[in-house]
């Protein structure tokens, strides 16, 4: 994989691209999306430079207000005349139609501009989270030559957590009506979260949620039992450390607490604290050497998905490999095979 077997076709792609012609961004995504020959050589080609980007992502759930509070916050670092690409991961779960419409409506507001680039982007089946190429997209913005790059993801439950696959800082959004404190702890939210926004602070319920949310991170940060003295050689601050460290959360270096920002993306109340915030968190990142740090885990994931991608082409591209699935799918009908023994004879003839 070189770049010097880019076609030609995706030679002049490039020219846009790097000449930073909107048309050539828009090109290269649905290149990489639509995963057409040639797409892994472009991006090696474009990614060479590393990241350069901020990043910040936005997750919750269904309806929270997160389309809202990304177009909230471009309108704001547009005004700072900063270069935005914006990352929309619709749902294709049930509640999608009309959601997918309001993303395009609500982000039309911004997309006028030539400063900011908006794509939105299918599931693809699994339900919220980030699209298979979502990533890959976000580093096309990246190495396009955007100041900052917004990634909106739906989700419910684990797959939301994938979005610190993308991103630098993970602002999570909840509503009052998204369940109290001890749910989004469920939900791996506590985990994942870089800041909190109780988002339609408007609404009743905003104010209580915030205080669920203080104390839940208060009680997982072990600050309120350092001082309680040990009892009976139990101290309770040592356990709760021990728990954590069995959480990914616990390389996180100390030194930034969680903030409970509230919002409402309707008439931009708190947004300006929470880019505040979102700077501040920088800061902590690039200091700390957490920015490094995030890169790293990030770097290790997508070369592990080129991998698992490429294993699973050279797999069933294998006239052996597929000829061995018909034929274990024959065995498994007549009951003389399972998916097990069938699954052992292509990796041998694979591996051999
Ligand atoms: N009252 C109030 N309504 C809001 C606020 N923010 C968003 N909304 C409304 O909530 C609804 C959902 O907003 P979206 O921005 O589409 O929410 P979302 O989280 O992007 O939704 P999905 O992408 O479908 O998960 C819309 O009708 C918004 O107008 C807010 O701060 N206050
Ligand atoms: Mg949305």
């Amino acid at each position: 994989m070189t770049p010097s077997t880019l076609s030609s076709e995706h030679e002049a792609l490039l020219e846009r691209f790097k000449d930073g012609r909107v048309l050539g961004l828009a090109r290269a995504i649905s290149v990489v999306e639509n995963e057409r020959a040639g797409f892994q050589e472009l991006l090696h080609t474009v990614m060479a430079s590393g990241p350069q980007a901020k990043r910040v992502g936005f997750t919750g759930p269904p309806g929270a207000g997160k389309s809202s509070l990304v177009a909230a916050v471009a309108t704001e670092y547009r005004r700072l005349e900063e270069h935005l690409g914006v990352v929309a991961v619709d749902p294709t779960s049930p509640y999608s139609g009309g959601a997918l419409l309001g993303d395009r409506i609500r982000m039309n507001d911004i997309s006028m501009d030539p400063g900011i680039f908006i794509r939105s982007m299918a599931t693809r089946g699994s339900l919220g989270g980030l699209a298979a190429t979502t990533k890959e997209v976000v580093d096309l913005m990246d190495a396009f030559g955007f100041d900052r790059v917004l990634v909106e993801t739906v989700g419910v439950g684990q797959t939301e957590l994938e979005v610190t696959a993308a991103a630098d800082t993970v602002v999570v959004v909840l509503v009052p009506e998204s369940g109290d404190a001890i749910q989004a702890m469920k939900a791996g939210l506590m985990e994942i979260a870089d800041i909190f926004v109780v988002n339609k602070a408007d609404r009743p319920g905003a104010p209580r949620l915030v205080k669920e949310l203080r104390q839940a991170l208060h009680l997982r940060t072990g600050s309120a039992l350092k001082d309680i003295p040990a009892h009976h050689g139990v101290d309770l601050g040592q356990v709760m450390k021990k728990e954590r460290s069995t959480s990914p959360s616990a390389e996180k270096p100390e030194g930034w607490s969680v903030p409970v920002l509230t919002t409402n993306a309707l008439t931009n109340d708190g947004v300006e604290t929470l880019l505040e915030t979102i700077q501040e968190h920088r800061s902590w990142l690039e200091q700390g050497g957490e920015l490094e740090r995030r890169r790293r885990a990030r770097a290790e994931i997508r070369i592990r998905d080129v991998v698992n991608r490429e294993m699973r082409r050279i797999a069933w591209s294998s006239a052996d490999a597929r000829a061995l699935l018909a034929r274990g799918v024959d065995d498994i009908a007549d009951g003389e095979g399972t998916p097990y023994s069938a699954a052992e004879a292509i990796l041998g003839a694979l591996l051999r």
